[in-house]
């Protein structure tokens, strides 16, 4: 599986706490291409639903929380996103669905690419039909 959870560095104090991820670094496995943030989120609504030939993406709940579904083609498995010190790296070829959204939910996606609808698969036979070919 393509995926795997950040327990990013908090620098913290009597002030309270900070974390910081920079490109190419031990958290950051890539060259940042741009930053993205999801809000006004639902419980009843589900986003995602597709895979990407070529984007790396860091998911961060900078504030309450939601569940990841990642599945290789041959494997399922459920994520929940809940801390802002914890980050999801997802890797290339990675099915995900996002769903149970807290009311005010807010994620930060740090990402590989710049946005490119051609890059996305779509339907999840397609995407079963690129993993095997
Ligand atoms: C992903 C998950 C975690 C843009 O114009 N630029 C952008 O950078 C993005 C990400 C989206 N858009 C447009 C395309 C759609 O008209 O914003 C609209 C909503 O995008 P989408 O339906 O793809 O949103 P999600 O939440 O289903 O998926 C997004 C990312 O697209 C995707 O890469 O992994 O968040």
């Amino acid at each position: 599986m393509n995926y795997r959870l950040i327990d990013f560095n908090i620098m913290g104090d009597s002030r309270g706490k900070l974390i910081a991820a920079e490109e190419l670094s031990e958290f950051v496995p890539f060259e940042i291409k741009r930053v993205y943030w999801i809000f006004d989120t639902l419980p009843d609504e589900e986003r995602g639903k597709h895979a990407h030939k070529e984007l790396e993406q860091i998911i961060v709940a900078m504030d309450g929380a939601c569940q990841f579904v990642l599945d290789d083609g041959k494997k399922r498995e459920t994520v929940w996103l809940n801390r802002p010190d914890k980050g999801l790296y997802i890797g290339k070829n990675m099915w995900r669905e996002m769903r149970h959204f807290s009311y005010g939910c807010k994620l930060m996606i740090i990402a590989s690419t710049k946005y490119d609808p051609k890059e996305y698969i779509r339907s999840y036979d397609e995407f079963l039909k690129t993993i095997k070919g």
